[in-house]
């Protein structure tokens, strides 16, 4: 160390100096990153549709009123009531995201799958044949009503139902988003 430095940090008051300016250049520094952050989403219901597909898509209520709907009725098995559901079939959904389709669900393909996520962490995976018409006629929807109200927080703002099965094990309630995954 040069005498100089030694001098320089050797005399305390200007240590503590120092170290309070640090400290306020810091605290500066923070305070305009953080101005410089865009202002947080005010919190508008959406799910994202991502992964491998050509047009990724976040989907938001207003989205999915403006899309074809569906209604489908169906017994819960879990509390053993009828109920009804409207949305937009997640076949839709998807042909909107540019997932191919039909005749071009062909390959590597018919090994891709769809995981959807909720917001507490739950994770369900469909493949996306099961989801192709031109496989079988799928009625798994994205729902946003249940008996013709908007879906609680519990359960919403979005819901994937798949009515056909036997329980509701691959219902998603709170879905977050739905991506599409090509296996290696
Ligand atoms: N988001 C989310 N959805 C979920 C689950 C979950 O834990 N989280 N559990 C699943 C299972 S295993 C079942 S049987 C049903 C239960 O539905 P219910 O809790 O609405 O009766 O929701 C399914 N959907
Ligand atoms: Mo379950």
């Amino acid at each position: 160390m040069s005498l100089r430095r030694e001098l320089i940090f050797a005399r305390p008051a200007f240590a503590t100096h120092f170290m309070i300016l640090a400290a306020l250049l810091l605290l500066a520094h923070t305070l305009s990153a953080r101005a410089q952050q865009p202002p947080q989403q005010a919190s508008t219901p959406q799910f994202k549709i991502g992964g491998a597909v050509s047009a990724p898509l976040t989907i938001t209520a207003a989205d999915l009123k403006a899309m074809p709907r569906k209604t489908v009725k169906v017994l819960n098995a879990h509390n053993q009531k009828t109920e009804v559901y409207e949305g937009v079939s997640l076949a839709a959904l998807l042909q909107k995201a540019g997932v191919p389709q039909g005749e071009a669900l062909r390959g590597a393909l018919m090994a891709t799958y769809v995981l959807v996520e909720a917001s507490d962490g739950y994770r369900v995976a469909f493949s996306l044949a099961e989801l192709d018409s031109g496989i079988i006629d799928s009625d798994i929807l994205v729902a946003d009503t249940l008996d013709g109200a908007p879906l609680g927080q519990d359960e919403g703002p979005f819901k994937l139902v798949a009515p056909h099965e036997k329980r509701p094990a691959r219902w998603v309630r709170m879905v977050r988003s739905i991506t599409v995954v090509k296996p290696n």
